[in-house]
């Protein structure tokens, strides 16, 4: 239609919920109204938009009368109270949380990977944004999934603590002052120190001795490739680092692809960047893809221990393109195409 949209995002003073409102600025989202809902905690504090000061109301089952479009990062709990509300109420709610991601009937979108999924957005006024972690892999297998299929997967992550949220960026910050100046530190956040360390632990350990986080991405990922038979394997670890997620991503495809190949279609690959260049010592790096939208891909390999094995190093912004671009990718397509 081309018009202008009623937004809400739920969670705005959030890690997540910030970047939500930077990022439909950023890439001029047609907003006619912009509404930021929070808690009582952050109700009453103001974010800038567009320049102007906007305030942040309390979230309520009336918020979302006249709203089109509702952005929500603000937990589970909040979403699985909330986003039927506001779908009842006629918005189409963009969900972060985990609370829908596998629901059959809810879409679960990467629009580089199955933007046509996003019309079943009818079932329930619901479209759910995938795991940070699993978006940025799914962006860089798509177009090794086409040219030559996916058997397994097995991958290994090294997470960012901002997906934990403002908090677990203070504790690092925190803790490795104190670790400086010889004083003791803190864990609150975490169960463990986590400046110079690395835990195997993000999320919840579940009864299979795997992390949710780790089936999180398991089963995402047969959902967005749209692939129950792909076998996937993850082991996700919290390292010291602020912004960006980085995984190693072992593929064994169904047919022989080699690494030239896999760097030809990676390249014209949307989303993706590749960096790549070993005799230079360029390859993807957190602080790179900071800031940044896309998702990086280096050190291309042929897994030599196997017929039909790539393994591949791949970087992306875990709250960008890992939560809030991806999240407004979804809104940008939705008003577009089916509104
Ligand atoms: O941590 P929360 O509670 O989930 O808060 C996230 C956002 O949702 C709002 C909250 O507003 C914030 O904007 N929110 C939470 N409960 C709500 C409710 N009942 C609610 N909105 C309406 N109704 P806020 O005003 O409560 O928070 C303002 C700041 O305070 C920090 N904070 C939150 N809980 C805290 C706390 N500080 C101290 N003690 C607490 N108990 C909060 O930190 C915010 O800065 P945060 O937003 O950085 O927390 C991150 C949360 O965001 C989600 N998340 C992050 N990355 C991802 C993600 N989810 C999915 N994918 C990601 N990639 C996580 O759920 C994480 O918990
Ligand atoms: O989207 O890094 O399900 O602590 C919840 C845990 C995002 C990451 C999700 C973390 C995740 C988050």
């Amino acid at each position: 239609m081309g018009g202008l949209y009623n937004v809400a995002v739920v969670g705005a003073t959030g890690a997540v919920g910030n970047m939500m409102v930077e990022v439909l600025q950023e890439r001029n989202f047609p907003v006619n109204n912009l509404k930021l809902l929070a808690s009582e905690r952050s109700a009453g504090s103001a974010m800038l938009f567009q320049g102007k000061s906007h305030k942040v109301e309390l979230l309520t089952p009336e918020s979302f009368e006249d709203v089109d479009v509702a952005l929500f990062s603000a937990g589970g709990s909040v979403s699985k109270e909330f986003a039927p509300i506001a779908a009842e109420s006629g918005a189409v709610v963009v969900d972060n949380s985990s609370a829908f991601r596998m629901d059959p009937d809810i879409p679960l979108v990467v629009p580089e990977v199955n933007p046509h999924q996003i019309g079943a957005y009818r079932n329930r006024g619901i479209i759910a944004n995938p795991n940070c972690s699993t978006i940025q892999m799914v962006v860089a297998l798509k177009p090794i999934y086409d040219a030559a299929g996916i058997e397994r997967i097995v991958v290994s992550t090294y997470q960012a603590v901002s997906g934990t949220g403002k908090r677990a960026i203070q504790e690092l910050q925190d803790q490795s002052v104190s670790i400086f100046n010889f004083k003791p530190i803190k864990s609150e956040v975490y169960p463990h120190q986590i400046a110079f360390n690395c835990l195997p632990h993000i999320d919840v350990f579940l009864e299979n001795g795997y992390t949710k986080e780790e089936m999180k991405m398991v089963n995402e990922t047969k959902k967005i490739l749209e692939d129950a038979s792909i076998r996937v394997t993850a082991t996700t670890v919290r390292v010291p680092v602020f912004y960006s997620h980085s995984e190693s991503v072992n593929v064994e495809t169904k047919k022989k692809i080699t690494v030239q190949e896999v760097r030809d279609i990676l390249s014209k690959a949307p989303g993706v960047v590749v960096v790549d260049d070993p005799g230079k010592n360029l390859y993807p790096l957190a602080i790179d893809a900071a800031g940044k939208d896309e998702t990086f891909v280096g050190r291309i390999r042929e897994d030599e221990s196997i017929e039909k094995g790539i393994n591949l190093w791949v970087v992306a912004d875990n709250i960008r393109k890992g939560a809030a671009t991806n999240a407004v990718q979804i809104a940008e397509i939705l008003v577009k195409e089916y509104f």
